[in-house]
């Protein structure tokens, strides 16, 4: 395989780091590895901490990430040309995800819902993230939050156009800010509507890859379980909670989906319209998998795509006891219950 070796400099320099003590900008190397076609895949390696794979579509990223690539270490190509050497992206900072230097932008509009409780310490930042990877409007579903998290969002909301803010009275759980912000896209017509955690634990250069995935499925599941999928930084008990939980669940609703309670997904807007939400009654974990049951129940074309689940950067998890038991009583109910009527 060639080995291409791309020096970014002005292109990407406002994106880069400054050296503090020189006031140079810092100039990451990126060594780029360019998989063009499948048949290339079998030389698929463990990369080094400045070196990337380059490809020119998604099907390709999508093979190599379920072989272990990471995510972050692929530039998606969206030049229209073959030469690898100018594969338009940039690297965050030394070592770290690679940025586009043009958002991604799809021919379908995508709403962003980010439920928040307490975020005030990510939510900006995210915010930010989101828009190197792709155009979108983001809503931000906030419940009263002490820390002021909804006032910060009504200030980014006035900066930016994109960004919308609905205020919640009180803390309810995230299945109703779900449903609640659910409901604000199909008012406003989103073809395509998003759910992810506002704490970087869902990574915002997976979402490009969802919206892809999403031309040939009604909902796209980012899944920790299935091959090129994990967890990083979690510690075991967390692990074992996860395991099991999704081990209990398929007791009850089978194995057609091997990541029940992830919560980072893109549901197309006719599903969701024949989703029955005002019957979820679902507020923590468990919600994730209400929608997905009922996704089966309704026969919709239901994909997952790998995605490695980081812990989250600042703040408090807000996993407890009554979210767990919640899971461990609906679960069996949601099985007996009639299924949804279109
Ligand atoms: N609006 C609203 N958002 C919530 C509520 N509970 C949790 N969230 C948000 O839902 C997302 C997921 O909640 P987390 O506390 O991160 O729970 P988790 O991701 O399951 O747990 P960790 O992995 O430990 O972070 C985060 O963006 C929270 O701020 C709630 O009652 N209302
Ligand atoms: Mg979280």
């Amino acid at each position: 395989m060639a080995r291409i070796v791309v020096h970014l400099c002005a292109i990407g320099s406002f994106l880069m780091p400054f050296d503090s003590l020189s006031a140079e900008p810092m100039r990451p190397t990126v060594r780029y590895y360019p998989i063009t076609h499948a048949s290339e895949l079998s030389a698929i390696r463990e990369l080094g901490p400045d070196e990337a794979y380059v490809t020119l579509n998604f099907e390709i990223a999508e093979a190599m990430i379920s072989r272990g690539v990471d995510s972050a270490r692929i530039a998606i190509s969206q030049l229209n040309t073959s030469d690898e050497h100018y594969p338009g992206y940039v690297q965050a900072a030394p070592n770290k995800q690679l940025v586009p230097l043009v958002p991604f932008h799809f021919d379908r509009s995508v709403l962003i819902v980010l439920p928040t409780y307490n975020e005030r310490n990510n939510l900006e930042a995210l915010i930010r993230a989101i828009g190197q990877y792709l155009i979108a409007d983001i809503l931000v579903v906030d419940d009263n939050s002490p820390d002021g998290t909804g006032q910060l969002a009504d200030e980014l909301s006035g900066q930016l156009k994109h960004v919308h803010v609905l205020h919640r009275a009180k803390k309810e759980g995230l299945g109703p800010a779900y449903v609640a912000g659910f409901q604000w896209a199909l008012e406003r017509n989103y073809r395509l509507i998003v759910e992810m955690d506002c704490d970087f634990s869902h990574a915002p250069w997976d979402i490009p890859r969802m919206i892809q995935a999403s031309t040939t499925a009604d909902l796209v599941i980012g899944s920790r379980y299935i091959p090129g999928g994990g967890t990083q930084d979690w510690n075991m008990q967390r692990r074992l909670v996860s395991r099991l939980g999704n081990a209990y669940v398929s007791i009850f609703l089978g194995s057609r989906i091997h990541d029940w309670t992830g919560g980072f997904r893109c549901f197309r807007q006719e599903l969701l319209a024949d989703m029955d939400l005002a019957r979820v009654k679902a507020k923590g974990y468990v919600f994730q998998v209400e929608m997905a049951w009922q996704a089966l129940q309704l026969g919709a074309a239901i994909s997952e795509i790998p995605i490695r689940f980081r812990d989250r950067l600042a703040g408090q998890s807000k996993l407890g006891w009554p979210t767990i038991v919640e899971a461990i009583t609906e679960v069996p109910r949601m099985y007996f219950r009639k299924p949804p009527s279109r």
